[in-house]
């Protein structure tokens, strides 16, 4: 056996690359029985956490990420909105709840969330946690003034995600760098929201790219609380418009190595799941995967649908998750 260290549910932050691709690199049912182990251990293995997004402000984006519909520098065919009307937002949420989902994320196809705006996004967060569902948001970067006015509206996660490896950033995004994207996870965090932070899968990486997204996760001074794992949705249009899609059983190994390294997280199979078969979803399941965004959408590419996700949880015997999760409720 090339990974020597037996499962276990007590985070570490001091992973090496070595550990994490000798994880990646055991055979298949052995990594996923340390997963699904730890995953037992911590959770009960058979509640989803379920979550709703909606773009509240979509396209037109100054960013150059390689991946996304939504920037100005690629021509995608996607029209660019303003940002949409708090009671519209609040409305669309009041929906989704009904629908059954516990989290509800906004999102806005920004570099960095302005000053100007941040009244109007402090009423849309303010009334959607007014229905009772846990409030999201995914806005660019933010000072650590604007993560703690974001945080007075009620906002309880924000999505901030890491995407690749830090050696592979500068091929999938130039406008920006890593270490940005650290300095507004650090504000997110002095603020005391959770964090919500992943990556994506299948832009052409390598499997020790992959290897360091989750390095790079794990040895966060806190691990993320929601670790949202993205298969690539080629968008024409983008550099990586022709990315050879990743094979299924690499996403689930990836998912896998997520749990093992963030055994406190909760681990979302995040967009990419309407290419995906029922059975690769129920091996990411088994593999520790315990959240899913449910509803017609992502931000701008489908999902299967409230009535595929309801005939696939009934089918599997999976249920809303319950409980609060585990490192959010530590974060309290
Ligand atoms: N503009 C904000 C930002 O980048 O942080 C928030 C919105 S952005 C669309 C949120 C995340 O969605 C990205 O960080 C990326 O990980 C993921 N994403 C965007 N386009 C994607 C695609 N085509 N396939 C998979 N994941 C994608
Ligand atoms: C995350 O990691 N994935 C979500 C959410 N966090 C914001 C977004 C996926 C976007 C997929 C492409 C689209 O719909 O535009
Ligand atoms: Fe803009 Fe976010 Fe898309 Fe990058 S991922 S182009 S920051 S909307």
């Amino acid at each position: 056996m090339t990974a020597a260290a037996p499962p276990c549910a007590t985070p570490r932050h001091d992973w090496t690359r070595a550990e994490v691709e000798a994880l990646f690199d055991l055979p298949l049912p052995e990594l996923v029985f340390r997963a699904a182990t730890v995953h037992r251990a911590v959770f009960d293995p058979t509640e989803i956490q379920l979550s709703q997004l909606l773009s509240v402000k979509t396209g037109g984006c100054a960013e150059d990420c390689g991946y996304c519909s939504q920037s100005a520098h690629f021509e995608t065919g996607l029209k660019a909105t303003r940002l949409l009307d708090a009671e519209a937002v609040i409305a669309t949420a009041a929906e989704a709840k009904a629908g059954g989902a516990q989290r509800f994320c906004m999102g806005a196809a920004w570099r960095e969330l302005k000053d100007r705006d941040v009244p109007k996004l402090a009423a849309m967060i303010s009334g959607v946690k007014a229905l009772g569902l846990e409030t999201c948001a995914t806005l660019g970067m933010l000072t650590a003034e604007q993560a703690r006015a974001l945080k007075a509206a009620g906002l309880d996660y924000y999505n901030h995600n890491l995407d690749t490896a830090p050696e592979d950033y500068a091929r999938i995004v130039s406008t920006r760098t890593y270490q940005d994207r650290l300095d507004t996870l650090e504000h997110v965090r002095e603020a005391g929201m959770a964090v919500c932070c992943g990556g994506i899968v299948g832009m052409g990486e390598s499997r020790s790219h992959r290897a360091g997204l989750l390095q790079a996760l794990a040895n966060l001074p806190r691990h993320p609380e929601s670790v949202p794992i993205n298969a690539l949705v080629p968008i024409a249009g983008t550099p990586l418009a022709g990315a050879a899609p990743v094979d299924a059983l690499e996403f689930v190994r990836t998912i896998a190595v997520a749990r093992l390294l963030c055994p406190q997280s909760v681990v979302r199979i995040a967009a990419g799941r309407e290419g995906m078969s029922r059975e690769t979803q129920a091996l990411c399941f088994l593999a520790g995967a315990n959240s899913i965004f449910v509803g017609g959408r992502l931000l701008t590419t489908p999902l299967p649908g409230e009535d595929a996700d309801r005939a696939l949880l009934d089918d599997l015997g999976l249920k809303p998750m319950t409980a609060r999760e585990p490192a959010a409720a530590a974060a309290a």
